[in-house]
């Protein structure tokens, strides 16, 4: 079977993330390019309050990023909890291509991209400060279930300024003209969570996860639960033992829906995945979960998720 060059990344930003990576994948660039360049366009944008600056801080004000790159070749790189620096898809990879690790955090991930060159900014932007005062006022930690709305509170579910196009983590896969497959995630976090607080998206295996022998899978959605079972290294297993896209993201959010039946009611995950053809398919716990597509033919198809309820 012949494979198919294309891009795929979570939620309805991931159109025009694509739109950049597909600039790359189009003249015959490397798949590692297209992903990085694909997610720096989320991290940059202010109005986007989950991924880069702009993103709404932990419980303390401040703003936290975790980000991750791997390719196809088992290099991987990330950051965890990495403040004033907008690009942490950049950062991650630089650990990946310019030290013996894989993982840098807090001060040490920033102190790691000032000395790359990385320039030293203010996160937090009057909006996501403003959101973060109201927040204060009750100041209760509770996620929703997508973030169009979030719960500040009071009770019920408030709309989140900025309305409907905030969403979780961006997560993106590639699949090159080279035949070469690559991921990326990147992410503010969970809201108003704990400083410190790290999430799935840094995690390779959890966040994300790419074997240029099966595919690659990334994830969105309350990380805690990606986390404890592994979601995107499972994704993979599972493409790795015959199942499609679809059907291995499916198998791994039930792994999550079995294990805590309770807990998964209430939140959302969302496993998306690419085979080695460039086959995408995608799974979440609740409806809402969305994911944009980009090839030759369909540049900027957004397809709605299958979901357990
Ligand atoms: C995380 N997977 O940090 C990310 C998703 C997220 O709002 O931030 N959702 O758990």
């Amino acid at each position: 079977k012949s494979a198919t060059v294309r891009v795929a990344s979570t939620w309805d930003f991931g159109i025009a993330a694509n739109q950049a990576a597909w600039a790359i994948l189009d003249k015959h660039g490397h798949a590692l390019d297209a992903v990085e360049a694909g997610v720096r366009v989320p991290e940059a944008d202010l109005k986007n309050h989950s991924v880069g600056k702009g993103g709404y801080p932990d419980r303390d004000g401040k703003v936290t990023l975790d980000a991750s790159i791997m390719d196809a070749e088992g290099n991987c790189g990330a950051v965890a909890a990495l403040e004033h620096v907008t690009h942490a898809i950049s950062v991650a990879r630089r650990v990946m291509e310019r030290t013996p690790h894989v993982l840098l955090a807090g001060d040490g991930a920033l102190q790691f991209a000032l000395e790359q060159g990385f320039e030293k900014e203010n996160l937090l932007t009057p909006e996501a400060d403003q959101a973060w005062h109201e927040w204060l006022k009750t100041a209760r930690y509770q996620p929703v279930i997508n973030s169009e709305v979030r719960d500040y509170g009071a009770g019920k579910p408030a709309a989140l300024p900025g309305g409907k196009d905030n969403h979780d983590t961006i997560g993106m896969l590639a699949l090159d003209a080279h035949g070469k497959l690559a991921g990326a995630c990147t992410t503010s976090g969970m809201a108003w969570k704990l400083h410190g607080r790290v999430g799935d998206s840094p995690i390779i295996g959890a966040g994300l996860y790419v074997d240029g022998e099966v595919g690659g899978a990334t994830s969105t959605g309350v990380g805690e639960e990606v986390i404890r079972n592994a979601g995107s290294f499972l994704v993979v297993e599972l493409m790795r033992q015959g199942r499609t896209p679809t059907e291995a993201c499916r198998e791994a959010v039930m792994r999550i829906v079995r294990k805590k039946p309770k807990t998964a009611k209430d939140i959302q995950v969302g496993f998306l995945a690419m085979n080695r053809d460039g086959e995408v398919g995608a799974w979440a716990i609740q409806s809402g979960f969305s994911y944009a597509v980009c090839d030759a033919k369909n540049q900027r198809a957004l397809i709605p998720s299958k979901s357990v309820y």
